[in-house]
């Protein structure tokens, strides 16, 4: 855990944070600032700055992100008109939290990233 790190503190249970999930690998919660009527974050409890730190250890983490996201995607009803998974890696692609995170985002038409 890194102690001055916002998510490793919301996965311990050091800070509030609307949970929706959270296992041995990964945890999931509402984000605080949602871009879409659903927006949550999922995240690996171990901490990793950003997808340059992954390791080949962390497939399982990573793989349950995406287990996740898709029964949250259901739980929520978005499944079958459609969501977005993104995750921002670098100043470049806008990440201001490093420790790495998978936004799930839906509940609304939204413009395509690439225009
Ligand atoms: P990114 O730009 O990909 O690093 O997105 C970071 C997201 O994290 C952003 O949508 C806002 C969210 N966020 C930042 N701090 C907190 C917090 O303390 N709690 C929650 N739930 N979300 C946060």
């Amino acid at each position: 855990m890194v102690h001055n790190c916002v998510f490793c503190r919301i996965v311990a249970g050091e800070l509030p944070s609307t949970k929706l999930y959270q296992d041995d690998l990964v945890t999931a919660f509402r984000d605080i600032h949602p871009v879409a009527p659903t927006h949550i974050l999922i995240v690996p409890n171990r901490h990793m700055n950003s997808v340059n730190d992954v390791l080949p250890e962390d497939e399982p983490a990573l793989g349950r992100m995406f287990v996740i996201a898709r029964h949250l995607a259901e739980a929520e009803g978005i499944s079958q008109l459609g969501y977005r998974l993104t995750i921002n890696s670098g100043s470049h692609a806008g990440q201001v939290v490093f420790h790495l995170h998978m936004h799930l985002m839906g509940g609304q038409r939204m413009r395509h990233p690439l225009g």
